[in-house]
């Protein structure tokens, strides 16, 4: 495996030299952040970032993400030009030595908190989940840092209401018809593509999900056989619903050499049906059986990259929510030490 660290490009207040201090880290996952969704990454663009990259000697091989167009999750008639565009930008990262695309297929909104402060008894900060705050949530009025800002109020709305009429098929039969056109592509440059997978694992809002669970990633698989269409293995993601079997699927899908890129965070189910929050990486601190997760990649032949996932806000340190340093940073060296373990047969 190759361990990365997530890194938000030159505005990122974590500088690549501090990320290059932490042990074993070979890479950034980034992307080009000011381009609108949809349009053309340009190459300029590419290049600097991995020329910033190499100068830390760090590499650049998984970009997180190239996001997916709203009109070719909803099939608009513009999807066709929009996936063009798409194909376009794998061809571009392939070109500057990009191995692995993680994206995701979430209607409108991407991942969802209900505090992004939740106050722990040891005084770090993390995020947290909570079923009765989220019914309180009017989905018109939400944003959260990491999302795609660029609607305005209206057209939230207009979208909100055109997914009305988007069922769960219709919007896998959507997810299918991108993959058919960016698979092949992906398969002349060398690119893996890595479904990241809903978060939380369950509709919200009304709106339909269609990769939460491991049935969810057999029918996309089935539907697009190469090995090119893969996934991004997030435990925390994953993890937060309870009915998915985590140990089972990690060696199940690295044995079919479907998982490219592992995120690695653990989260503690709390009270409530579907109530979590994101907590310290190791095993004992939440409901993830992260050495089990290991264990199962690494058994199963994974080689793909890693990333710790959110971290919480340790130390005093004010990070985007979920992306700090320090807490980050610990995680990755317990990562590490599983990954030692597991390739010695000593988990
Ligand atoms: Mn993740």
């Amino acid at each position: 495996m190759k361990l990365t660290f997530r890194w938000y490009g030159e505005k990122d207040s974590i500088p690549l030299s501090y990320i290059k201090q932490i042990p074993l880290m070979s890479g950034v996952v980034t992307a080009v952040y000011d381009v609108p969704v949809g349009e053309a990454w340009p190459a300029s663009s590419l290049e600097k970032l991995k020329k910033l990259c190499a100068a830390a000697d760090l590499e650049m091989e998984v970009i997180e993400s190239i996001p997916v167009h709203e009109d070719i999750k909803i099939g608009a008639p513009s999807r066709d030009k929009l996936i063009e565009n798409y194909c376009a930008n794998i061809r571009a990262v392939a070109a500057t030595g990009v191995k692995c695309v993680c994206y995701n297929f979430m209607p409108v909104f991407d991942w969802l908190r209900t505090d992004l402060n939740f106050k722990n008894a040891d005084g770090s900060f993390a995020l947290s989940y909570d079923a009765e705050d989220f019914k309180k949530l009017d989905p018109a009025n939400l944003s959260l840092p990491g999302w795609d800002e660029s609607y305005t109020k209206e057209q939230l709305g207009g979208l909100l209401n055109t997914y009305k009429n988007i069922s769960r098929e219709k919007l896998f039969e959507n997810l299918i018809y991108f993959l058919k056109r960016v698979i092949p592509v992906c398969e002349e440059a060398g690119i893996n593509m890595a479904i990241h997978p809903d978060d939380p694992p369950w509709d919200i809002f009304s709106l339909p999900r269609i990769v939460s669970n491991e049935n969810d990633l057999d029918k996309i698989f089935a539907a697009v056989p190469s090995k090119r269409n893969g996934l991004t293995f997030c435990t925390g993601s994953f993890g937060a619903g309870r009915k998915n079997a985590l140990v089972k699927m990690a060696g199940k899908y690295a044995k079919q050499g479907r998982v490219h890129f592992a995120h690695l965070r653990n989260v503690l189910w709390t009270d409530g049906k579907d109530s979590f929050r994101e907590v310290a990486h190791p095993t004992e601190c939440g409901s993830v059986d992260m050495a089990g997760v290991v264990k199962a990649l690494v058994d199963n032949g994974f080689t793909g990259y890693v990333r710790p996932d959110h971290g919480r806000d340790i130390w005093g340190e004010k990070g985007k929510p979920g992306y700090g340093l320090y807490d980050r940073a610990l995680g990755a060296a317990y990562i590490a030490g599983l990954f030692e373990m597991a390739a010695r047969k000593l988990i």
